[in-house]
């Protein structure tokens, strides 16, 4: 007898792809809806969700902070021209961030496209470059799961990122064929002869530093930096604007954070012979320098996952591929004759509660958190001036508790704080805003309130754009000049925050922040404390 095979009919675009989400492990749909979107959650599957964002701004930075906290691409559904133009900032920060997203478009029906209808999104393949990896209009509906499951790939394979697809509304009603998912490979072994090279400087090194980037902690490489660190004797600094933190800041090898700044970045590693910088670019500077990269009489080494930033690193020898593979090879090779291990650096001093009628000071306000938080406590922090004081006030002790964007642009930090809450199930979040740097997608904070995430928002109001008035002395300014568009008068949290279905309370005395913060960190739903800074 013939054995049946059972008859499946051909699915639907929409059925193949919701099929291969599945298998993707992308259930959860990022996005904010439009008539062009409509048909891709006709008959959406109960064992999705559907995560909406009030802007799209919102919508990517809550996929980009998923996505970073599951380690998978996330899957994002935008309005087509409108809803890419809005979510474009947060592309660029995953661009940055090297956050794999697959972003879907909505487009106009392709019977109608030859008549510029409304929605059309003109060249919607170019729309968000050169920040995607890959972006994409499927030449026929049918081929549209074929490209998702590209996207899904490209958006992987590091350096990973955000790819585009943009498809048009009739599409997914059209008959295709079943993709079947496959595996791919999404990180390389570095080449051996390079990474012996690393490995023989760093035997010869009599005093090496580790320059640690976000990419360590991203592929998941903190216990083998630390391993490595150890058995080096390295000192070991944050790499400039690292938007992960992947060393343990209590550690006694560690040194402290790198400025963004050339000659600063020289003074701060002078007397080391070799800067290993893993995970890293050698260097992200903020401000014109000039000058030498590196301290007279150090060498360079580089480990990194993308090869545009070995190409364009001013000098030394670079390997490319897998941040963990790589360090795992290091730690594979004969340990060397043990070094002694460098003198700990000094501990900041202690901040100072305010003096009668006097407001916070940031530090005061952080030291207080970081007594009262736990080290498993996940901190995303977006406030530009407090970085610095956050550096020395809040320590970061635990590999995935550190979170900012690797971009520059505001409006990341709220929303991403919903997604990595969203990603880590029963993890407390910590968002450390800027007040400032909370306005650019407060929606966020509806999101956060509907999906009950055990978030808090603390939120440093200066009443100002402080990192701008501080360096405007850099482009000529007086100190203590006027700074034009700066200011930032008459912002109520507590009231934004209540309006969009989350508690809030503004913390103005030393006395009330204990008990805030207390009730922030114990409560299971979101909560803004609004706390007057100096
Ligand atoms: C999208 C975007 N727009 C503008 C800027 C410029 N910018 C850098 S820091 C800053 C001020 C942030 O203010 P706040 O969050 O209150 O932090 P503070 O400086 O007061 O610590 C601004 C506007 C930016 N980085 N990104
Ligand atoms: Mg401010």
């Amino acid at each position: 007898m013939e054995p049946t095979t059972p008859h499946r009919p051909a699915p639907t675009v929409r059925e193949a792809a919701i099929e291969l989400m599945r298998d993707f492990g992308m259930t959860t749909v990022f996005g904010n809806p439009g008539s062009t979107e409509l048909p891709l959650f006709r008959d959406f599957p109960a064992d999705f969700r559907y995560v909406l964002g009030l802007q799209e701004s919102v919508v990517v930075g809550m996929a980009d902070g998923y996505a970073q906290a599951t380690r998978n691409a996330a899957f994002v559904n935008l309005h087509s021209a409108a809803g890419v133009g809005h979510a474009m900032g947060n592309i660029f920060t995953a661009h940055k961030n090297r956050t794999p997203l697959v972003i879907t478009a909505g487009q106009q029906a392709r019977a109608i496209l030859p008549f510029d209808p409304f929605l059309y999104s003109n060249q919607a393949t170019e729309l968000p470059k050169p920040y995607v990896k890959w972006s994409c209009e499927p030449a026929r509906a049918q081929d549209v799961p074929l490209a998702i499951a590209r996207a899904y790939y490209v958006a992987m394979q590091e350096p990973r990122g955000p790819v585009l697809l943009s498809i048009p509304a009739d599409d997914w009603d059209r008959e295709t064929e079943r993709v079947q998912p496959r595996v791919v490979s999404t990180g390389s072994r570095p080449e051996p002869q390079v990474l012996a090279r690393i490995g023989d400087a760093l035997d010869a090194s009599e005093r090496p530093a580790f320059v640690i980037g976000a990419a360590v902690d991203r592929s998941g490489a903190w216990d083998e930096a630390v391993a490595l660190a150890q058995r080096h004797g390295a000192r070991v600094y944050v790499a400039p604007m690292s938007g992960r933190c992947g060393f343990p800041e209590d550690h006694r090898l560690f040194a402290g954070f790198l400025p963004a700044m050339r000659e600063a970045i020289v003074k701060g590693l002078e007397g080391h012979d070799l800067v290993f910088a893993i995970g890293a670019p050698a260097f992200t500077y903020h401000v014109e320098g000039s000058g030498a990269h590196l301290p007279a009489g150090a060498a360079l080494v580089q480990l990194i996952d993308d090869p545009t930033i070995a190409a364009w690193a001013p000098v030394g020898t670079a390997a490319v591929g897998s941040i963990r593979l790589g360090l795992q090879d290091l730690l594979a090779r004969p340990a060397p004759i043990p070094r002694p291990l460098p003198a700990p650096r000094a501990r900041g001093a202690r901040a100072e509660p305010p003096a009668a009628g006097e407001r916070m000071s940031v530090a005061y306000v952080l030291q207080t958190l970081a007594e009262m938080r736990d080290p498993d406590h996940i901190i995303v922090e977006e406030a530009p001036s407090s970085r610095p004081v956050m550096q020395s006030h809040l320590p970061i002790l635990r590999t995935e508790t550190f979170y900012t964007m690797c971009s520059g642009g505001l409006g990341h930090g709220m929303p991403a704080a919903v997604g990595i809450a969203l990603g880590k199930p029963g993890r407390k979040v910590i968002g450390l805003m800027g007040d400032g740097s909370c306005m650019y997608s407060i929606q966020a904070l509806w999101s956060a309130a509907q999906l009950k995430l055990p978030i808090a928002f603390v939120i440093l109001k200066n009443r100002r754009y402080a990192a701008l008035q501080e360096f405007a002395p850099v482009f000529g300014y007086e100190p203590g000049a006027q700074v034009a568009g700066t200011a930032l008068p008459g912002i109520d949290f507590v009231a934004l925050a209540r309006g969009q279905g989350c508690d809030g309370v503004r913390v103005a005395h030393a006395d009330a922040l204990r008990p805030a913060l207390q009730q922030a960190l114990r409560s299971t739903a979101p909560v803004v404390v609004e706390v007057e800074v100096a």
